[in-house]
């Protein structure tokens, strides 16, 4: 299979991974249970459980290991999209091409849903029979992903987007502000691979690492200025929400011809820091690629 065949086979795969862990709208609390099925199944891009089972593949593991880490970080992202889209934060109508959580719904349901699926995530990575790993393992992996979704990572990062919204910031901050929200999941989604190939050399975990961290970066830049270029119909979303809010971005700070360097920058270095597994990490380029070409 091609790297597109095998895309659409994995986002095909953590679609009913997540279904088969998501509680059934038939058991009560009904309207919650559907509304986390709502939010959770029939869309995205899976950018972040792609990230796991590509990386399973440079690391020749059995991806059936891997359902439990990519529905864990596909959760959190779902619910920090959940809250992101609520009224007190981006106040966001529509997702994925459909009405948010909380317009579908409503705000106590909304908040309760983002609440239920990221302890979802956890309590997938501490009992789910198909990760086949040790009671220490899973610990590193729940450490890993909590780190990655609290004050020092996503929720940090939403914090600082949230109080610098309406102000001035320099480069550096808003890199550091990306870091923090978007760069720790993507990060996460590799290192929760990783983690999971308990004999991995140190020196390729941190060449992964590097690989996450400026992939991950590369990833917001495209995000920013898909905000400029995009199309509603693709995105699925208002294009143009980040600069009617004033929010920072880099082709506010920098230009959208700079912005665009520095997506391409990223993504060379990230191709860089791949290059000690030689062929093997052909996946993760790949991806990588998607990742900067993306249209939506
Ligand atoms: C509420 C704690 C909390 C955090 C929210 C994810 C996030 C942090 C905010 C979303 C706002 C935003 C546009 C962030 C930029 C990058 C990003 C996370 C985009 C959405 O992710 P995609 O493109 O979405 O992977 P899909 O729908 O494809 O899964």
């Amino acid at each position: 299979m091609d790297p597109h065949e095998r895309m659409a086979a994995y986002q095909a795969r953590v679609e009913a991974a997540l279904a088969a862990r998501l509680p059934s709208e038939d058991h009560v609390p009904r309207r919650l249970h559907e509304a986390m099925r709502y939010v959770a199944l029939g869309g995205g891009k899976r950018v972040r459980p792609l990230l796991v089972y590509f990386t399973g593949e440079v690391l020749d593991l059995d991806p059936a290991v891997l359902d439990a880490p990519a529905c864990a970080i596909e959760l959190i992202h779902a619910y920090s999209l959940v809250h992101d889209d609520l009224p007190a934060m981006d106040d966001d109508d529509m997702r994925r091409g459909r009405p948010t959580c909380h317009i579908a719904y409503d705000e106590a349901t909304a908040i309760l849903v983002g609440d239920a699926l990221q302890v979802l995530a956890f309590e997938i990575l501490g009992t789910d029979p198909t990760l086949q790993r040790d009671a220490n393992t899973r610990l590193a992996l729940i450490n890993l992903l909590s780190q990655a979704a609290g004050p020092s990572g996503m929720a940090g990062g939403q914090a600082i987007d949230v109080e610098s919204t309406g102000k001035p910031m320099s480069r550096d901050e808003l890199a550091f502000m990306h870091r923090l929200k978007t760069g720790a999941l993507i990060r996460a989604s590799v290192l929760l691979a990783a983690l999971c190939r308990t004999d991995l050399a140190e020196p390729r975990r941190v060449a992964l690492e590097r690989f996450s961290e400026l992939a991950g970066h590369a990833f917001q830049v495209q995000d920013d200025i898909l905000d400029v270029e995009g199309e509603a119909e693709r995105l699925g979303k208002t294009p143009g929400a980040d600069e009617a809010r004033h929010k920072p971005t880099y082709p506010s700070i920098v230009g959208l011809d700079e912005a665009k360097r520095i997506a391409r920058d990223l993504y060379q270095s990230s191709l860089d820091a791949l290059a000690d597994f030689g062929e093997k990490a052909e996946p993760l380029r790949w991806l990588a690629a998607y990742i900067i070409e993306r249209d939506y």
